[in-house]
């Protein structure tokens, strides 16, 4: 690296952070199976202590996203729950209401045809407002498992215009601090239509909701050749980007590590958030998260192993030479153009990443300091003890 490139790639890790999800430390899977790890996370305090543990040794995980059904108990205090996070050196981010898994949703929450259902889904998201205001959180995340399987099934207009009355009265519900992030899935569990299937739907949903409500880009909901970063480009261009679930894919919604398949898409995504940025002159508000499950690798392991990823990708994407690029682009330099982009991916950040964890006194390699603590194998030790305690069979969410 040139000194300019270490001061550039240096300068964006001050300003890059990725939020952990809580489901991310438990035992969660894929529908068809479970395989359980004695370290897995048992409540929230485990939870809260893992993502503790990964911003002490990444530093740039500060806040944990939380599930309102799995991570809070009925009549809970949240401001405790907000305590218990300080005392792990990290606090309480997006706030995930569930509106998929109890049996009432069978026909959908906000889409569904049944007025009592759809108020019950709008109570459970003015409780997770609340929830929001009394935690500080600034973001409620919104994900509808909502759709219809077969042709004919349902009227596709009226789930429509439920969902924007629904949208718009959670909108209303929001404190001054707090964004609404509307995510869209194409298919599963719905596999004929579901009711926010892509970042258009979900667009027109979040504009007609309010100026609060943004979309969210969760890089695992999109069909095989779907341009993420051009789609990416769009909503910043609209200021409708609020924020984005990380995870990587071969096939569907596979959870992968980010970056395990194809780093290139993910520097590709980062390129335009810096490009954008460098032409507004300042860095778009975005909420960088985690969503993944691993059901194979050690929880806590994969996690360091994506935030490390999204730090060396973004770093990597702030190389990119925008003067130059612009100039290539202006003489339809097609092959410099893209040999820019090339090369920044092509670059070696590592002292950019060792000088910043240098200088924020953090181990020079997370993941292999991780091993160094013992902490999974001590944590496996008191849960496998307490969860005999417990009576607890190993379970956890679907996510
Ligand atoms: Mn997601």
């Amino acid at each position: 690296m040139t000194p300019a490139q270490l001061r550039r790639a240096r300068a964006a890790l001050e300003t890059f952070a990725v939020e952990t999800p809580s489901w991310g430390f438990a035992d969660t899977g894929t529908r068809f199976g479970k395989f359980f790890q004695d370290a897995a996370a048992i409540d929230l305090g485990d939870k809260l202590a893992d993502a503790g543990h990964v911003h002490a040794l990444t530093g740039c995980c500060p806040t944990v996203a939380v599930h309102v059904l799995w991570d809070f108990k009925p009549g809970e205090d949240p401001k405790a729950v907000a305590r218990l996070a300080r005392k792990h050196g990290v606090k309480i981010g997006a706030i995930n209401p569930n509106l998929f898994q109890d049996q009432c949703y069978k026909w959908g929450s906000f889409g569904n045809a049944d007025a009592a259902v759809r108020t019950h889904a709008l109570q459970h998201c003015i409780d997770s407002i609340a929830i929001g205001k009394a935690v500080n959180s600034e973001y409620l995340s919104l994900w509808f498992a909502d759709g219809t399987n077969y042709p004919g099934q349902e009227s596709i207009r009226d789930r429509k215009q439920r969902f924007e009355a629904a949208l718009r009265e959670c909108h209303r519900r929001l404190g001054p601090k707090q964004t609404m992030l509307v995510e869209y899935k194409p298919f599963e569990p719905a596999f004929y239509a579901t009711d926010i299937a892509d970042w258009g739907m979900a667009l027109l949903l979040a504009k007609k909701a309010g100026p609060r409500a943004k979309v969210l880009v969760d890089t695992g909901h999109h069909y095989n050749a779907q341009n993420i970063e051009q789609i990416v480009a769009w909503l910043l261009d609209e200021d409708m980007l609020g924020g984005f679930h990380f995870n990587d894919r071969r096939y569907a919604d596979d959870d992968l590590t980010l970056g395990s398949i194809d780093p290139y898409q993910v520097f590709r995504i980062f390129h335009e958030i810096h490009f954008f940025a460098a032409d507004r002159g300042r860095l778009p508000k975005i909420a960088y998260m985690i969503d993944q499950c691993h059901n194979e690798k050690p929880k806590i392991e994969a996690t360091i192993q994506t935030v490390v990823m999204a730090q060396e990708l973004y770093a990597k994407a702030a190389l990119v030479d925008h003067a130059a690029l612009r100039r290539a682009q202006a003489k339809n330099n097609v092959v410099d153009a893209e040999l820019i982009l090339k090369n920044a991916f092509f670059t070696d950040v590592s002292p950019a990443l060792a000088a910043w964890r240098k200088a924020n006194k953090l181990p020079a390699d997370p993941l292999a300091e991780h091993r160094r603590t013992g902490y999974a194998k001590t944590a496996a030790a008191d849960r496998k003890r307490r969860r005999k305690e417990l009576g607890l069979t190993q379970g956890g969410s679907f996510a």
